[in-house]
């Protein structure tokens, strides 16, 4: 798209779109106002607040579900052209189920919201599962880890396209599967806390994430692109990995690296199955471990076939980079996806850090990303959706936050022209400082600052919303 017009580097192509995100557990507040259902995160922010640093909750959060209008104020301050938020599934549907009934003031909740966006035309991005399962689902059947959420995900789906599905024009089905199987499902870290079953439960996990991603993919396809007009696919982690030295064996870990986290769902969606080197490894470490099986599940070939091509673009976090090094496979023993992955991971102490320990400032990771997937996945279209900085405490004038934006921004420009990698928009992670999962409230993204002590939530902006606000306008960098 870039080359129908004169290039300036410096200049975004004209159909280049801007936005900003949202997650439904991290804003909305009202946990069990009118008529919700429990979500994993409100259950594991009650039951066990030790795992979340500052020991909150989301409870009242951002208090979005009652200061939607204001927010939707600020996008429009802000000049973005779609703003990206997730649906609450279980403030829709209670248990999760359709069968057992849909909660009429959850559905007007965000009917609200998206007239209101299309009443000032701002285009709406809509991730179907940002996290925040129906509690009543993992208990009744084991969420993610039992194959049968594939139809009960489907039947969700089914009913938010239609719905919702005339007034939204990009469709997410899950964010970042990497970081909520791993966490969830295998660190413990964040819900719903599960660490028992290491090795094992990790690729369930994203196994049924793949099938539930296809199966809604196939249900817009069939039944609702023709009249909705709208674009579906999946929101994956995207971590840059950068050899540790110029050797083959270190670039062969970084390489692997990518091929366990991105690839684990790039792989499937884009060119069928699994990444060889996933099912040759974790295949031969469960055998070396006495598994009859190998504990990264297998696709039939109809499922292959199913899940490959599910996507009308990819949906791209990123936000920093990691070093890695060759080492040495660890010892057979323990399943764990980190054993079956065996690289040396590690920080360069010149980045700069943020908020979030795991956030280091690499600007031109965002390049070299892009880069590599355009390489290795069939020249996709790509979405930025998410890239931000936290700080550490509540900062208006958050001049590290706007030289983040600013660098990122100038190396996305070299992906698109110097690179060629067709990137179609942008999206900041957040709009609003909000509850960062285990951080709590301790990590602040927001271009907009808000004092969790102030009753009112009052939104107060930052430095960098007066700096995205003008590279939307202008279209270019300054
Ligand atoms: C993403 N990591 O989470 C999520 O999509 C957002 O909900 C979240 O607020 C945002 O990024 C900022 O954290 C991540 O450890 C959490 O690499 C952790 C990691 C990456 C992404």
């Amino acid at each position: 798209l870039a080359f129908t017009h004169k290039v300036n580097a410096q200049e975004f192509p004209p159909d280049f779109k801007f936005g900003i995100a949202t997650a439904s557990y991290q804003i909305e507040g009202a946990w069990n106002e009118d008529g919700k259902g429990e979500n994993i995160w409100d259950h594991f922010t009650h039951t066990s607040s030790d795992k979340i640093f500052d020991h909150s909750n989301a409870d009242v959060a951002c208090d979005s579900y009652h200061k939607y209008e204001t927010d939707i104020a600020l996008l429009k301050e802000l000049g973005v052209d779609f703003y990206r938020f997730s649906l609450s599934w279980p403030r829709i549907l209670p248990t999760g189920y359709v069968d057992d009934g849909v909660n009429q003031a959850g559905v007007e909740y965000y009917n609200n919201i998206l007239n209101l966006l299309d009443q000032n035309g701002i285009e709406a991005m809509v991730t179907l599962y940002h996290w925040d399962l129906p509690q009543h689902l993992h208990e009744r059947m084991g969420g993610w880890l039992n194959e049968t959420i594939v139809d009960i995900f489907a039947k969700y789906a089914d009913l938010a396209f239609h719905i919702f599905g005339e007034r939204v024009k990009y469709w997410t089905t899950f964010n970042e599967p990497y970081i909520f199987c791993q966490y969830g499902y295998e660190n413990g870290t964040y819900a719903p806390g599960l660490a028992s079953n290491r090795g094992v439960d990790v690729y369930v996990c994203g196994h049924n994430i793949l099938k539930s991603h296809a199966a809604a993919y196939d249900i817009y396809d069939k039944t609702y692109r023709k009249k909705q007009k709208g674009k579906i696919s999946i929101v994956l982690t995207a971590i840059w990995a950068k050899p540790s030295t110029y050797t083959r064996k270190d670039f062969e870990a970084a390489e692997r690296n990518l091929q366990f986290q991105f690839g684990w769902f790039a792989h499937p969606i884009i060119k069928g199955n699994y990444p060889q080197v996933m099912i040759n490894r974790i295949g031969e470490r469960s055998t070396k471990e006495g598994f009859k099986k190998s504990r990264l599940p297998k696709f039939t070939n109809e499922e292959v076939r199913q899940i490959k091509d599910t996507y009308d673009f990819i949906g791209v976090n990123h936000y920093t980079t990691t070093m890695v090094k060759w080492m040495d496979d660890v010892q057979i023993g323990e399943p764990s996806a980190f054993n079956d992955l065996s690289v040396e991971e590690y920080y360069k102490d010149s980045w700069k850090s943020s908020g979030s320990a795991w956030l280091k400032v690499v600007p031109y990771g965002i390049r070299d990303m892009c880069k590599w997937i355009k390489k290795n996945y069939n020249n996709p279209s790509i979405i930025i959706t998410e890239n931000g900085y936290s700080d550490p405490k509540l900062i208006l004038h958050d001049f590290n936050r706007t030289i983040f934006y600013k660098e990122y921004l100038k190396y996305l420009l070299q992906a698109v022209y110097d690179d060629r990698v067709d990137i179609q928009g942008y999206t900041v992670w957040s709009l609003l400082d909000n509850f960062e999962w285990n951080q709590g409230y301790s990590a602040k993204f927001g271009l907009y600052a808000i004092n969790f002590t102030d009753p009112n939530r009052t939104r107060i902006p930052k430095d960098s919303a007066n700096f995205y606000k003008a590279i939307v306008k202008t279209r270019r960098l300054k």
